[in-house]
């Protein structure tokens, strides 16, 4: 189509797609927007603020990309699609946002990837730094655009973003300053081949860093390239990084070597997965500030935790309601089943269920079985999952969430926990894993 020849063509119009219009049109690029959704969420905002961008809305496949003067890919478009893997093919430059920010940004960057706990370990840093007198600005993922932050955040003096294997798969020039690998379990298999492709995705944090801070006991989270300092951070008693969680004693606590540095029954963030995502955080904080993490410490036991990860909802005759909407993938509703099943007195229910992404079930089941009494599932690949877990313990299969909370409301008991985990994506019935998670606490609270 002659009308996109020579321009940047921005393809998602979604947060990223607005983002890299802006950041384009105040360089006074000449911009044309597709998206492949009849209605993008970005529509009108991009008709307010930018009335002369044409957008387009169908499929790539109708647009000759390989005229563009350059691509710039949203997250939530792969750049393997035919039609943008052509274009790259003919010589077209393709990039995404964090690509451009990272080409205009001054300040040191901390980029933070996993496949679970990014968002809590940038908030904790972010707090941690402020503590030290930093001024910290976090954005990425977390839903902040990147190149939105850029325009708007005055005297930055650390940028710390959490960034997914989408963004990463468009990054190419971001040089960390400290780049972190948290942890890579199965996710988004419907978008890659393999765990090992996503896993490569992610090992891209790692390109020109100073220093890579990774998780000693999954080995697909250390730099398979040469990077000047390697912080590796979790283990056991017997090998072990600088900071990492002894659960020997009568108090699991968060070492800094021999010393111990917090309890756990001093921080807001429960679990044993939250323990090591203050001890990756510890590692960072320690190599940014040059050793004066113990002053980020009363901030970092203030941290009450973020919305939608294991947040206690309400007690309700004597049940006790937790909403992990953000559990999107089986990783980390395992986690949260682990980490919440440590204190219950009563027994546990786990609703779980959406858009599954091709995962593989099998290690929720084996959670399940070891620690969840009832399970309740619902949503589009519901069938799935209670395929996967039958055996293990009681599954019943509800049309919707709501049907689904009035079913466990008739049957739970005092001292019994409810976990909404989903282990899955939230698009085939909800906006978003937050309105999935706000749907879930008012229906609990009706
Ligand atoms: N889409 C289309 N056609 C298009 C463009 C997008 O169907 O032409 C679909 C995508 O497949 C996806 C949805 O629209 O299902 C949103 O995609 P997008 O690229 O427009 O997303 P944005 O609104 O720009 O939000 C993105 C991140 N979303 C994704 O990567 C899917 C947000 O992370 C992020 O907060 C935001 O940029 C700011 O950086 C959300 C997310 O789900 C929380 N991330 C995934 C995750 O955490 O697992 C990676
Ligand atoms: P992300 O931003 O990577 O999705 P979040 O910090 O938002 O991660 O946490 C999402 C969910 O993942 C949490 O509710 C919790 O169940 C789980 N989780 C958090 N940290 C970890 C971890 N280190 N390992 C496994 N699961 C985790």
């Amino acid at each position: 189509m002659a009308k996109i020849k020579n321009k940047h063509v921005v393809i998602g119009l979604g947060k990223t797609g607005l983002s890299c219009v802006r950041f384009l049109k105040r360089l006074d690029c000449e911009v044309a927007v597709i998206d492949t959704r009849t209605e993008p969420p970005g529509r009108q905002e991009l008709a307010q603020e930018f009335p002369t961008v044409q957008l387009y809305c169908g499929e790539l496949e109708q647009f000759d990309l390989s005229k563009a003067q350059e691509l710039v890919v949203s997250p939530g478009i792969a750049i393997s699609t035919p039609a943008i893997a052509k274009a790259i093919a003919a010589g077209v430059p393709c990039s995404g946002d964090v690509e451009l920010f990272a080409k205009s940004v001054d300040a040191p960057v901390i980029a933070v990837t996993g496949s679970n706990g990014k968002s809590t370990v940038v908030s904790i840093i972010g707090k941690a730094l402020e503590a030290l007198g930093y001024n910290v600005c976090v954005a990425g993922n977390i839903g902040l655009p990147v190149l939105d932050a850029l325009s708007t955040a005055l005297d930055v003096d650390v940028w710390v973003l959490e960034l997914s294997s989408f963004q990463l798969e468009t990054t190419h020039s971001l040089r960390a300053k400290i780049a972190v690998n948290l942890n890579v379990t199965e996710d988004h298999m419907d978008r890659y081949d393999s765990l090992e492709d996503y896993a490569m995705a992610k090992q891209r944090i790692f390109e020109g860093c100073e220093a890579a801070v990774y998780w000693l006991c999954d080995h697909r989270t250390k730099p398979i390239q040469a990077v000047p300092t390697l912080l590796p951070f979790g283990g056991d008693t017997q090998a072990h990084g600088r900071f990492y969680v002894d659960d020997s004693g009568t108090e699991t606590c968060v070492m800094d070597g021999t010393k111990a540095v917090l309890t756990d029954a001093e921080l807001h963030v429960r679990g044993a997965h939250n323990l090591l995502n203050v001890a990756a955080c510890l590692a960072v904080i320690a190599e940014f500030s040059g050793d004066r993490y113990s002053d980020a410490l009363p901030a970092i036991k203030a941290f009450p935790g973020l919305p939608h990860r294991c947040q206690w909802v309400a007690d309700v005759d004597g049940v006790a309601w937790f909403n992990d909407s953000k559990g999107t993938n089986v990783g980390s509703s395992v986690a949260a089943i682990r980490g919440l099943a440590e204190n219950i007195k009563g027994r546990l229910f786990l609703l779980a269920g959406g858009e599954g992404k091709d995962a593989d079930f099998q290690p929720l089941a084996t959670a399940i079985e070891e620690k969840v009494d009832q399970v309740v599932v619902f949503g589009r690949d519901a069938q799935e999952i209670a395929d996967a877990v039958a055996g293990a313990k009681p599954v019943e299969k509800m049309e919707n969430m709501k049907a689904a909370v009035e079913w466990i409301k008739g049957r739970a008991k005092v001292g019994d926990v409810v976990l909404f985990s989903p282990a899955c994506a939230s698009f085939d019935q909800f906006k978003n894993y937050e309105d999935r998670g706000h749907q879930f606490m008012t229906a609990v609270r009706g």
